[in-house]
């Protein structure tokens, strides 16, 4: 803390937004903001931030959010007291539970959850108070199938190796954009940077995507592979790195020999007639990835969020397994964090399908069903049926499939609740929303994302600016609701109950000082910019949570979900049409902070892409509003072409489409653009996961003036792939 005059002064803080975590120096002029710029004494970012941490500062002033509680009446929103706003939504929740059992209350969690301290200790306790099964969060449209892949691998879903992008020499990537979003489960502030560093000490980076993106700019290779397909390429890959070698996986894995049995039909040649990558790329690259000093495979949400999640994150691993790349300096390391719950039995290590969703049996995973059932779970009377929701902090009307569906399913609720500090899409059909101070507002520890960084840190941030009187952190809010709640259902443990008595500080506090580094809060606050704790270190097998400490590569479960890529990629019959998958952009932030006009300004970014190709055959003109159809619904909206696009690949954002209702969402709504997931099929899943295939998805593109096209449409969407050459 440093006066610069009389009236300004600075503080250290930390953006959460995504998970760079960059540091930040926040000028402050009472509790007004009056600059926001990257902290270059973090060790970690060294400066570095992105257009959405000056836009903090927005969100702060923005009169649209909600500083008290608010109650839906007759005649519009009303601002009421905490308390009674607390006894409102203990009463329904359980009220709820009383008539139609526990199962009957639904949360879901979204993501700025995992970048909340408060929200981290404090929501799980209540969730367990709760006891349903229906548990839903952002997750199953994100990553769940690397946390899957973990689990089944290595013992536990956190155990996530992250590539080390500072030291590797050959990175090669499929269905990531790091240059805008930052970098996911990888945290590594700067990437951009990064890559050019990599290049210039000889590496090379690779990447795989149906998009020319900006990382694309930054690679040295990319190449185009069409939706969907990306498991065949990848299993050749290993197929050809088991045969030709160099292999040289761990001692400590076994199965190996198995993989290869089931990867007869990946030749490469299979693979470039399905994926569209020529067969000699797919050997060079192989070839490449095997002999570099130190490479590093990593996927993210283009190959997790489709039809095949599962099976491409186990895929890369087991590149990086078979070439000893694993836990290898230069390769994927899973970071050592101060605070380390692995095996501690406080995280949940993970388990699969011990209960199934009511209406569709979809699995559960580590206690969360998939996102794509809570719909049909709210609208399909019987035994089980959901009748209240709890959301906190997401948006799931537009980033779930198939969000049109459940904005229409929300309103048969007997009873939703929302902790949120804006009137979103979402939130705007509930009874009761309880909004928690900011980002700016509150205490910072990153309990996820240093198990995530690419290099050990820790750092804690005390709360930047005040909390204004009257406010409540997102903890404090689950810590007040289970008192409410506890005086009308007697549940929750001793101990849930003493743990949510502390607060965050608190809590990590005690974890720091059993952690691995034996720090302490104290010890923190002499670093206020953050502590380097080195870089990435080799820490298997000894970290492996699996019996014997060994890695069975040959998961029974994986091995099984072959035969569904088999049926449906290796010999499926190909559909016409495009296939849609999202995007991006530096200045959006999923569905929220479109009330910032400093983000929201400049050249339209919410349109749908298309190759001139394309285009052409439709007859259709830059700019032209277009009709998007799919099987689940249809949008209207600008079409731009442009040859960044694979032809017959069409793209189009996420987090878009606020327009549905003006009167609640004020400045939001005034933002052009549809919700993508007003087009994505909640039955399109990585079905061994249930995570939502938002990516591939069939659709169809015409003036809306033209004739609809013809025929049934097929009650699932396929990936379209060429006819497989034998
Ligand atoms: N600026 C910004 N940053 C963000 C976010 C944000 O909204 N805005 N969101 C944050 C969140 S929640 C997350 S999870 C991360 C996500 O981080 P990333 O996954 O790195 O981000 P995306 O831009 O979604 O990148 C996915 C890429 O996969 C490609 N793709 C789509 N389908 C396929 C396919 O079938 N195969 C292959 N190989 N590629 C495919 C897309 O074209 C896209 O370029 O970003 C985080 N950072
Ligand atoms: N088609 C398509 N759909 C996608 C994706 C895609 O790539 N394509 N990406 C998916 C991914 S990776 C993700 S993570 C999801 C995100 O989807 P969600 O997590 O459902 O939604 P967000 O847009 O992140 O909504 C965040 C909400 O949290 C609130 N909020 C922000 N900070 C806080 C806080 O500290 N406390 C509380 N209580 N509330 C807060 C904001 O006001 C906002 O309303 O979208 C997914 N949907
Ligand atoms: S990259 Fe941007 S949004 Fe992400 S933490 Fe850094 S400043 Fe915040
Ligand atoms: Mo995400």
């Amino acid at each position: 803390m440093r006066a610069i005059n009389d009236r300004s002064e600075t503080r250290i803080a930390a953006c959460n937004l995504c998970e760079a975590m960059c540091g930040l120096r926040i000028t402050l002029a009472g509790d007004r903001i009056t600059d926001i710029r990257g902290d270059e004494e973090d060790p970690f970012a060294r400066g570095h931030i992105c257009p959405k941490a000056i836009a903090l500062r927005d969100v702060h002033d923005d009169p649209d959010r909600l500083r008290r509680p608010v109650r839906r009446t007759g005649s519009g929103w009303q601002e009421t007291s905490w308390d009674e706003a607390l006894h409102l939504v203990a009463t329904g929740l359980a009220q709820t539970r009383a008539r139609h059992g526990a199962d009957a209350v639904a949360v879901y969690l979204g993501n700025p959850v995992v970048h909340s301290l408060g929200a981290l200790t404090h929501v799980t306790p209540l969730m367990r108070m709760l006891g349903t099964r229906n548990r839903f969060s952002a997750g199953s449209v994100d990553q769940l199938p690397s946390q899957f892949v973990s689990y089944l691998l290595y013992g536990d879903q956190w155990l996530i190796p992250v590539p080390d992008i500072d030291r590797t020499s050959y990175f090669l990537v499929f269905g990531a954009n790091p240059v805008v979003s930052n970098g996911s489960l990888m945290s590594a502030p700067g990437i951009a940077g990064r890559i050019r560093r990599l290049r210039e000490r000889g590496g090379r980076m690779v990447l795989f995507d149906p998009r020319r993106t900006e990382s694309a700019g930054l690679a040295d290779e990319h190449h185009f592979i069409r939706p969907g397909t990306d498991v065949v390429l990848i299993m050749a890959m290993v197929r050809l790195i088991l045969d030709e070698g160099p292999a040289r996986p761990a001692g400590y894995v076994d199965g190996l020999r198995e993989v290869r049995d089931h990867l007869e039909e990946y030749t490469p040649e299979r693979a470039a007639s399905i994926t569209g990558v020529p067969a000699n790329t797919i050997k060079r690259i192989s070839h490449d990835f095997a002999a570099a000093p130190a490479a590093a495979c990593y996927g993210r949400t283009g190959v997790s969020t489709q039809r095949f999640g599962a099976l491409c994150q186990w895929g890369i691993q087991l590149l990086n397994l078979i070439t000893g790349n694993f836990d290898r300096p230069g390769g994927t390391l899973v970071p050592s964090p101060a605070v380390d719950l692995i095996g501690s039995g406080r995280l949940d290590p993970g388990h699969y399908a011990r209960w199934r969703s009511r209406v569709r049996g979809l699995p559960e995973f580590a206690g969360e069903l998939p996102v794509a059932v809570l719909a049909e779970e709210i609208r399909t009377p019987g035994e089980g049926q959901v009748h209240a929701l709890l959301t906190v902090a997401g948006n799931p009307v537009l980033s779930s499939p198939g969000g049109n569906a459940l904005d229409q399913a929300l309103p048969e609720l007997d009873f939703m609740a929302c902790v949120d500090f804006y009137i979103n899409e979402t939130t705007r059909h509930a009874d009761v929303i309880l909004p928690p101070t900011h980002l700016l507002q509150r205490d910072h520890y990153d309990l996820v994302f240093t198990m995530l960084a690419v290099r050990n840190i820790a750092r804690y941030v005390p709360a930047p600016l005040p909390r204004p009187d009257d406010a409540r952190h997102d903890w404090e809010i689950f810590r007040d609701l289970a008192r409410h709640y506890r005086r009308k259902v007697r549940s929750g443990s001793l101990q849930d109950r003493s743990l949510m008595r502390l607060s965050p500080a608190r809590i990590v506090d005690l974890a720091l000082r059993t952690g691995p580094y034996r720090l302490s809060l104290a010890k923190l606050r002499r670093h206020p910019h953050g502590l380097d704790l080195g870089p990435l270190r080799s820490t298997m097998p000894a970290r492996l949570q699996t019996p014997g400490k060994r890695v069975d590569a040959a998961s029974p479960l994986l091995i099984a979900d072959l035969a569904r890529a088999r049926a449906d990629l290796l010999t499926a019959v190909p559909e016409d049409g495009l296939l849609l998958i999202g995007r991006r952009h530096l200045r959006d932030n999923n569905s929220w902070m479109h009330n910032s006009a400093r983000l929201t300004k400049g050249r339209p970014r919410h349109e749908l892409l298309m190759h001139p190709s394309d285009m052409a055959a439709r007859g259709l003109t830059d700019g032209e509003r277009v009709r998007v159809e799919s099987r689940t619904g249809e949008v209207t909206v600008e079409v731009r072409g442009t040859d960044d696009i694979m032809p017959g690949v069409v793209s189009l954002p996420h987090g878009y489409g606020h327009a549905r209702d003006r009167v609640a969402l004020s400045l939001a709504a005034t933002v052009p653009g549809v919700s993508a997931n007003d087009l994505t099929d909640p039955e399109y899943l990585d079905d061994l996961t249930g995570t939502a295939a938002l990516n591939g998805v069939v659709v169809t593109v015409r003036r809306p003036s033209a004739e609809p096209p013809r025929g049934p449409r097929r009650p699932h969407a396929r990936a379209a792939v060429a006819p497989p050459v034998m």
